[in-house]
């Protein structure tokens, strides 16, 4: 405990006259109005250009306090958002309030990270507000746009599970499921990148500070989370053994409520991110004594939890801090439903039929030991009971197959901050282990390795081991991966309990990434089969026979070209890019990981560079190509950085040298996130999907290139495997070897000595790079990388490299003839609807969660 943090009293509460422990919101005698005008329902402004500007107006003068002669873009923006907020308000209290009363079964949705993108577009294309929002600003002489653009997008995840968990949202909301999305809200998130000499250097990511206009906080509906502190056994008046947690110091997390607005159906489902404060602003036995900078120093302490998003967690005070993030949003949400979501007198051996938790990840994990505490220690449930209450309130989803990613809590480490927590868990891991033993009888290797606990290398609690045992489903997230679950990462579990075990393969929401981010596709679609599939996405399939359509064709081509036409704009003003006109566009944007092979990528386009360097090739006879990477390395990892710098040599080497002019250029735009997501993906001609096959969970992004016109390079990896099997060999560009290759290859010992030995262009492309060729000489600038591939390659780049640059062969020969290119496109777009995350909601709903829509 820090010895400066606030103190509990004995009890493990804190006194009635200092922070409350669930604050009750004031409802007014009995809830009942006083005034008649309280009594109707609450009204939007009027859906039309003169109602706009009047609520425009309004907000501009009254909560901006400026006059429109004088407003900033700020003021304008914040504005604007406000009136937006105007018009779902009455929809958000009327979804909540028909919720309520039909006690529905809730979604929680619980996630350490939302990686939501802007609100404004998603706000206004929700209300139906776009046309009315763009004239009403042109009468005040205000371009809509411009006050787009001024606001900073939410950065509240790393990448594709933090981005999965906003269509997930949108999806539920869109399609009238109730639920509540809990997570965190991050003072910081996913830090600014920018580069230094073609270093990664990390900003703060300082996304509050021009206001938060999208966010309602309730500081009256705190919650207070204790930590540390020891159990106490007592026995109560029946005679029962009671455990009771005396914890040694609380938090109050502050609730910030976020409206997730459904597509044109009048739903607004919340997403609750809570915000740590100290329990008192200041420790005022401290401050009397005059040590003002003390009782700063404990307020800081527990606001630190909420502080930052972690990238990783390589460092021991990091992980501490990741667990507290951990528990402090799980204990805030699960008190907030049980508190505030169900009747007073709801009898929590129903809960199951009020909520249905969903652990995005290990991350929320810690919630199944404090739901069981809760019914245990708080409402005196008996072991089994609470069992099968929890048991039934979670299901589990993974999203990794990496060993390493894979969180073990020590022992140590949670006994310190949750001592109860942790008696529990080894409760669970008993009660789990007798199980084992009695359905396998006398085989202790296996108890050992299923066991929640492991003594290796020191004494650990693995999440997915804990997540699994709760459970009522656990889920992959494509069907490759959820194969890949059962048979390699989760074996011992999938043959103990086969039907816990199912897939439920990504989606993402056609609203933003394909109707919002994409206009002019959308119009093309729209204007040739009417405009349902932005709720049905399977609908694009009727675009099918439109493939041999030349108006349809030229149409599409147009939209695409527009769309390369807004980015090359947007990189010259964001990135002083210059992106040449008429390159094939192709696109490799994601997290920076080993696994994912972005070396596989720059390794080819070296290799083009060097044929050209050396003779082998006339630069007149390249493809003309430009390389678009958008990437963030983890701030720890060594190696993912040393692979952007790499890049941005390679990128200026290019770039500048009048031998491959017009011809190949690298583009690597910092800071990627959702906002550049959104540009990027509708102007590629073509996807890079190319992570060794059995590493990558399923890639969404992969979906979101596909259904935007781009046809995709691929590994038999992830959700590939899927998107090639609907859109066809023909339409897709397969290469590298299988996970069953990959698996057998590994087995017989890898040696990736002997691939730079035999094929001439990876050596003469590693080499280059050796050669001080990116780097002024310096020889040894670049030897992490070029030692890991040509000695250990984890990841087999240059095993699949030939088979890539293969590809790339017949990528470009597709590519020369464009009205086949145009065809394979349109067939990917009309063939995907099936990667919608309204399909991936409907299968939660089917197959774990049973929840209803509402009518
Ligand atoms: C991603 N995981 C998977 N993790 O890599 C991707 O295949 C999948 O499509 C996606 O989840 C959604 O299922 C992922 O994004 C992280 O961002 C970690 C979060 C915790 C810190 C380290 C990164």
């Amino acid at each position: 405990m820090p010895d400066n943090a606030q103190q509990t009293t004995s009890s493990g509460t804190t006194p009635a006259d200092e922070s409350p422990t669930t604050a009750h919101r004031e409802k007014g005698p009995a809830g009942t109005p006083t005034h008649p005008l309280a009594l109707a329902p609450v009204k939007s402004p009027p859906h039309s250009v003169d109602g706009f500007v009047a609520a425009f107006l309004g907000e501009l003068n009254t909560t901006q306090g400026v006059q429109l002669s004088h407003s900033s873009i700020n003021d304008q923006y914040l504005a604007l958002a406000g009136t937006v907020r105007q018009y779902l308000m009455a929809r958000w209290l009327e979804t909540s309030r028909k919720t309520h009363e039909a006690k529905a079964k809730t979604v929680g949705y619980l996630s350490a990270e939302y990686l939501l993108g802007r609100q404004l577009g998603n706000a206004l294309m929700a209300s139906d507000l776009n046309e009315i929002a763009e004239k009403g600003l042109e009468q005040c002489g205000i371009d809509l746009a411009t006050l787009r653009s001024q606001e900073v997008e939410p950065g509240l995840g790393n990448g594709g599970l933090g981005r999965l968990a906003a269509c997930f949202i949108d999806s539920l909301a869109t399609m009238n499921v109730p639920c509540i999305g809990y997570g965190i809200r991050y003072e910081y998130g996913i830090f600014r990148q920018t580069f230094v000499d073609g270093r990664q250097v990390e900003q703060p990511d300082t996304w509050l500070a021009l206001g938060s206009p999208w966010e309602f906080p309730h500081p009256e509906e705190s919650v207070q989370v204790n930590f540390g502190g020891h159990t106490e056994r007592t026995v109560d008046e029946d005679g029962r053994e009671r455990t009771t947690w005396v914890p040694a110091w609380n938090v109050l997390g502050v609730p910030y409520n976020y409206m997730v607005p459904g597509y044109l159906n009048g739903r607004v489902n919340p997403l609750r991110l809570w915000s740590a404060q100290a329990t008192k602003a200041f420790d005022l036995s401290i401050f009397n004594a005059g040590d003002y900078a003390e009782a700063v120093r404990a307020q800081t302490f527990a606001e630190n939890i909420s502080k930052v998003l972690y990238p990783e967690d390589s460092t021991p005070q990091g992980k501490e801090l990741r667990l507290q993030q951990q528990y402090f949003f799980v204990a805030c949400s699960l008190r907030d439903f049980i508190d505030n979501e169900l009747e007073e007198d709801f009898d929590l051996h129903n809960l199951p039929d009020r909520i249905i938790f969903q652990l995005n990840d290990t991350h929320p994990v810690i919630a199944v030991p404090e739901l069981m505490r809760i019914l245990m220690d708080e409402r005196g449930f008996e072991w089994e009971e609470a069992w099968e209450v929890t048991h039934r309130c979670f299901a589990y989803t993974c999203h990794t197959l990496l060993p390493e990613a894979l969180e073990v809590w020590s022992t140590d480490l949670l006994g310190r901050l949750l001592p109860r927590h942790l008696e529990i868990i080894y409760g669970i891991n008993e009660h789990f282990l007798a199980e084992v033993r009695e359905t396998f009888p006398g085989d202790e290797l296996r108890a050992g390795r299923m066991s929640i606990i492991t003594e290796y290398p020191d004494r650990g609690i693995r999440m997915a081991h804990l997540a699994t045992v709760a459970a009522t489903k656990v889920n992959g997230v494509a069907e490759l991966h959820s194969q890949l679950l059962r048979d390699k990462v989760l074996p011992d579990f999938s043959a103990l309990w086969p039907e816990r075990f199912t897939n439920v393969t990504n989606g993402v929401t056609p609203r933003r990434f394909v109707k919002m981010a994409n206009p002019k596709l959308s119009d093309v679609i729209t204007d040739a089969i009417g405009s349902g599939w932005v709720t049905d996405l399977e609908r694009l399939k009727e675009l099918e026979t439109y493939a041999l359509d030349e108006d349809f064709l030229v149409a599409f081509r147009e939209a695409k070209d527009w769309n390369k036409h807004r980015l090359t704009t947007l990189l010259r003003t964001r990135d002083g890019i210059d992106l040449p006109d008429g390159h094939l566009l192709d696109v490799m944007v994601k997290r920076l990981h080993e696994y994912k092979r972005q070396t596989l990528k720059l390794l080819h386009v070296v290799s083009l560079y060097e044929q050209v360097l050396s003779g082998k090739v006339a630069a007149a006879d390249l493809t003309p190509r430009t390389v678009v990477f958008g990437a963030k390395a983890a701030p720890g990892y060594r190696m993912a950085k040393d692979i952007i710098h790499l890049i941005n040599r390679v990128a200026h080497t290019i770039n500048t040298d009048p031998c491959v002019e017009g011809r190949l250029k690298i583009a690597f735009p910092a800071n990627y996130n959702v906002t550049l997501a959104e540009k990027l993906i509708p102007a590629a001609d073509l996807s890079e999907q190319i992570s060794l096959a059995g590493m990558e969970a399923s890639g969404t992004g992969n979906m979101k290139f596909a259904l935007n016109g781009a046809l995709t390079v691929g590994t038999d990896d992830g959700a590939n495997v899927e998107i090639r099997r609907l859109v066809g060999d023909e339409n897709f560009f397969l290469f590298g070897m299988s996970e069953p290759q990959v698996a057998e290859l590994g087995a017989h010992g890898y040696n990736p000595g002997e691939y730079y030995q035999r094929n001439a262009s990876i050596r003469a492309a590693i080499d280059l790079i050796n050669s001080g060729a990116f780097s002024d000489g310096d020889r040894g600038m670049f030897d992490s990388v070029t030692v890991s591939l040509t000695h250990h390659d984890r990841f087999m780049v240059l095993a699949d490299f030939q088979s890539y640059v293969d590809a790339q062969a017949k990528i470009e020969e597709k590519y020369a003839d464009q009205d086949a290119w145009t065809r394979s496109a349109v067939l990917n777009v009309a063939r995907c609807g099936y990667f919608s995350s309204d399909r991936s909601m409907r299968d939660y709903i089917r197959n774990i969660w049973h929840t209803q829509p509402m009518l």
